[in-house]
């Protein structure tokens, strides 16, 4: 039961000119597809191979001797996730119970924006920031490497790559602006809303 790698939601140009057809050709048909490959590797064999991603994702966090598996299996999860957040001409804002939660909890859709953005901007190295539904409550977190909210008792809404690869072919050191156009141009919010109307 390998996890198999999805095929990307569009085409490998349609995100361009923010996420460019030779990002793809990096982010997912090598760096992503090598996180599918080496999880697979390593749970041949293993028990984690009759179990789905998100268990064996939440078995493995914090587990000393499984870091591979985490690490990757994580990954692989996290990219799939990334890749179904963002559409060709997103952007914009939410609408409907999804809209009205974000008032409700961060005070007006530009606060939930700036804590977005600060939480992008302010993981050092490498990681991910994300929207995440926690007891009921919508929260923007940062996790580094690989982490995931899954291993935290909360549910992964909305998530964004902050790792170098993806966004240095075009943006290089800005992340700020790579930040900013995934907000203002990327995020598919249908795709948000229907994660936030299973989770609530
Ligand atoms: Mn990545």
């Amino acid at each position: 039961m390998a996890y198999e790698f999805p095929a990307l939601p569009y085409a490998t140009d349609a995100l361009a000119p923010y996420i460019t057809a030779e990002t793809i050709s990096f982010h997912y048909a090598k760096h992503h597809a090598a996180y599918v490959t080496n999880y697979n590797n390593l749970v041949k064999g293993t028990p984690f191979d009759e179990q789905p991603l998100e268990e064996v994702i939440k078995a493995t966090a914090g587990d000393a001797s499984k870091v591979g598996i985490f690490n990757n299996g994580a990954q692989a999860w996290n990219h799939t996730f990334y890749w179904n957040c963002m559409k060709p001409g997103g952007g914009g804002e939410p609408t409907g119970d999804l809209a009205a939660k974000i008032v409700a909890d961060f005070g007006s859709f530009a606060q939930f924006k700036d804590a977005f953005k600060a939480a992008g901007a302010t993981q050092f190295g490498s990681g991910w920031a994300w929207l995440v539904l926690e007891n009921g409550t919508l929260k923007v977190t940062k996790t580094a490497n690989a982490d995931n909210p899954l291993c935290h008792g909360q549910v992964p809404l909305l998530t964004m790559d902050v790792w170098e690869h993806a966004y240095y072919l075009v943006y290089q050191n800005r992340r700020p602006d790579y930040i900013s156009d995934f907000i203002d141009n990327l995020i598919d919010w249908s795709f948000v809303a229907q994660r936030y109307a299973q989770a609530a």
